[in-house]
């Protein structure tokens, strides 16, 4: 990283002169925004979205890059309100996403003028380090339970686990073809088969072995996606509670707020929710009702550090602790900002930290290190993350969507 100019506090200093898109497709497709200001200090935003990056892009190249030049860059909060109530069409993962870009940018920008890592800026260390989970997964049970083993060895504290299901192709989270697991990996959609009996079959099954091949102290956590009825994630919550795990993710699907009272009713599982979700309307209900325990809702997707450090201050009115989402599809810009975030936050979970690719590392390099099953983010000013922009011009966009899943008798359903 280059030598920071001399810090300057005028606003003329702060006035941001340039304000960039880059799409990059270093593993996988990134979309990130660069702002300049006058006195040449440069912040970073991740805008990835998967499977509608271009969306984004053209949303912050459009509608947010003319109405940023010549703004000061130190008014992050005015900036924020500029961009969601001047929406007039407010909410809605592409808006929050690019909104989310701007803002964590700015923080980054902000933090290098005052000379500090991000999280002093949000009010200082609450923890050494932000536990993280791995993901295992496997073509079955034992395949999987070696993958969780791998990550124990590794000094992972937290493994989420998920397994093929016998009877289906292709299952959510599970890699094939000996490559890490990507899901949006075709130009169209891939048609998947979707079966919860044959799913719900294997689930207690899997960490039944796990407990047994890897005793209770590991953390154990699996991801629903979305995919369940209400009584159906009732019925897996219930059936899981014998293997406590650290949490059921995405058990059924969210726009109802009130369905996880279903499975509240019926099991002590905790439950977490919330990677899709862009504002904090999307989760007060949950949250106030104390529905589930943890909330995935990253900086990235919800409109970045300013709208998330509201609803993870809310949530810690009723217990409910972060548990950021952190796959793949994250960029090493939202990773990085996300660590300083869970440095700070007091309601702190768990962080999700599924392995970018080595291009992917090598386009952004970064300052946060694994250690003692923990990530700890960096001491540089900012969010410890840049840019190698002669090597991202080198991965042009590849598009790529996600799956759909469709039941055996061919009606669509959640993937
Ligand atoms: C998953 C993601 O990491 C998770 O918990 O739900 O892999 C999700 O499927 C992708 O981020 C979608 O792009
Ligand atoms: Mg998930």
């Amino acid at each position: 990283m280059s030598e920071l100019p001399t810090v300057a506090g005028s606003s003329r200093d702060r006035e941001i002169v340039e304000a960039k898109v880059i799409v990059t497709c270093p593993g996988r497709n990134f979309v990130t925004l660069k702002i300049v200001t006058r006195s040449g200090i440069t912040g970073l935003g991740d805008a990835t979205l998967n499977g509608r990056e271009l969306a984004v892009a053209a949303y912050l190249q459009e509608h947010i890059v003319p109405n940023l030049i010549g703004k000061d860059a130190g008014r992050i909060e005015d900036t924020w309100q500029f961009f969601y109530r001047g929406a007039y069409w407010r909410r809605g993962p592409v808006t929050m996403t690019a909104i989310a870009a701007v803002d964590v940018a700015l923080w980054d920008i902000v933090a290098k003028l005052a000379g500090l890592p991000l999280y002093q800026m949000l009010g200082g260390r609450s923890r050494e380090g932000a536990l993280v989970y791995a993901h295992a997964n496997g073509r079955d049970i034992a395949e999987t339970s070696d993958e969780v083993r791998r990550y124990i060895e590794m000094g992972f504290r937290a493994v989420r686990a998920q397994c093929a299901v016998p009877g289906l192709a292709k299952t959510y989270g599970i890699a094939s073809g000996g490559k890490a697991y990507e899901p949006a990996e075709t130009q169209l959609p891939l048609e998947t088969l979707w079966s919860t009996p044959k799913y719900l079959e294997i689930v207690p099954k899997l960490f039944e072995q796990l407990r047994v091949d890897h005793g209770n102290d590991v953390e154990l956590l699996h991801d629903g996606h979305h995919r369940m009825t209400p009584i159906e994630a009732a019925r897996l919550a219930r059936s899981l509670e014998p293997y406590r795990l650290f949490w059921l993710e995405d058990a059924t699907p969210a726009e109802n707020q009130k369905a996880f009272e279903v499975i509240r009713q019926h099991s002590v599982t905790p439950l977490a929710v919330g990677e899709v979700f862009n504002s904090i309307w999307d989760c007060k209900h949950l949250i106030e009702n104390q529905l589930i325990d943890y909330i995935r809702t990253t900086i990235v997707h919800a409109g970045g550090i300013t709208h998330v450090r509201r609803l993870a201050d809310f949530a810690s009115l009723y217990q409910v602790r972060t548990g950021f989402h952190g796959a793949t599809d994250l960029s090493p810009v939202c990773m990085g900002a996300a660590l300083h975030f869970d440095t700070w936050v007091p309601n702190f979970g768990i962080q999700e930290w599924m392995h970018h690719a080595k291009e992917t590392d090598e386009v952004f390099p970064h300052d946060y290190q694994f250690r003692d099953g923990r990530l700890h983010c960096g001491e540089s000013p900012g969010h410890g993350v840049s840019i190698d922009e002669k090597l991202a011009a080198k991965y042009p966009y590849s598009p790529k969507q996600l799956p759909i899943a469709r039941l055996e008798d061919g009606s669509m359903w959640d993937w």
